[in-house]
């Protein structure tokens, strides 16, 4: 998979070069690659925004600025993903989605935002998702990035150790995950639930479940009506 960052900010992205995801690109499992806005302004100053059409506060980005950009970096295969607290809500299932793309490029606005014409001009070559990643306001799109990058990423084959950790955690089956112990038995006169030492697989199984639906309920109600379909009897008891 290829990542391209489109950002004023490109070393905001050096986190994308650590750990997971450094090893990912080692490896040759991802290729990313973080671009300077400002190259392809078009004056002295190296200007990337203006102000707003219709007045208000803030600065818009420049569509021409953007225009070069975007021309630049993608293809006919990208998709073009934009983060904003405007957007559609990036799930789990949005990263499931984004793991088999060929190349994803993020365009990262800052100030009040990119002129909309960038926007539904790129469309006209390839898919085009402005994405939110929560109900909270970033100053600019890096962070976001960092996030939805970390949360595709790691869906891709042979990036994590263990595959059975992807296709287990929380969200993979709608409920939140319930709490995991190591050793010792016993810390600070807390013990480790019996159940989890009995070697009764089964009895395990349904005792993780039933954590999981009661942390949901507690949690997350909202998670459960969408799951509600799914729910069976003994969940039902649970809760
Ligand atoms: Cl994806 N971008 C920005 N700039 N702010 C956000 C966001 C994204 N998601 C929530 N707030």
């Amino acid at each position: 998979m290829k990542l391209d960052v489109v950002t004023i900010f490109p070393e905001y992205l050096q986190p994308l070069r650590a750990a997971l995801l450094g090893r990912a690109a080692e490896r040759g499992l991802i290729e990313i690659g973080v671009h300077d806005l400002r190259n392809w302004t078009y004056d002295v100053h190296r200007a990337v925004d203006d102000a707003p059409y219709g007045g208000g506060p803030g600065m818009v980005m420049k569509p021409q600025v953007w225009g070069e950009a975007l021309d630049a970096v993608c293809t006919e295969r990208s998709r073009l993903v934009v983060p904003t607290p405007a957007g559609r809500p990036f799930t789990q299932a949005v990263a499931r989605e984004y793991a088999e793309q060929e190349h994803l490029v993020f365009a990262c606005g800052r100030y009040e935002g990119i002129d909309q014409r960038v926007f539904d001009d790129a469309a006209r070559r390839m898919p085009v998702d402005e994405v939110s990643i929560g109900d909270y306001v970033l100053v600019g799109g890096e962070a976001a990035v960092l996030v939805m990058v970390e949360a595709v990423v790691r869906l891709l084959p042979g990036v994590l150790g263990n595959p059975v950790s992807a296709e287990q955690d929380s969200f993979s089956d709608g409920l939140l995950e319930g709490p995991s112990f190591t050793r010792p038995e016993v810390w600070r006169d807390l013990t480790v639930p019996d159940v989890l030492r009995s070697g009764n697989h089964a009895h395990i199984e349904r005792w993780r479940r039933d954590q999981a639906l009661e942390r949901t309920f507690r949690r997350r109600p909202d998670l459960l009506t969408l799951l509600a379909d799914e729910l069976d009897d003994h969940d039902r008891a649970v809760l």
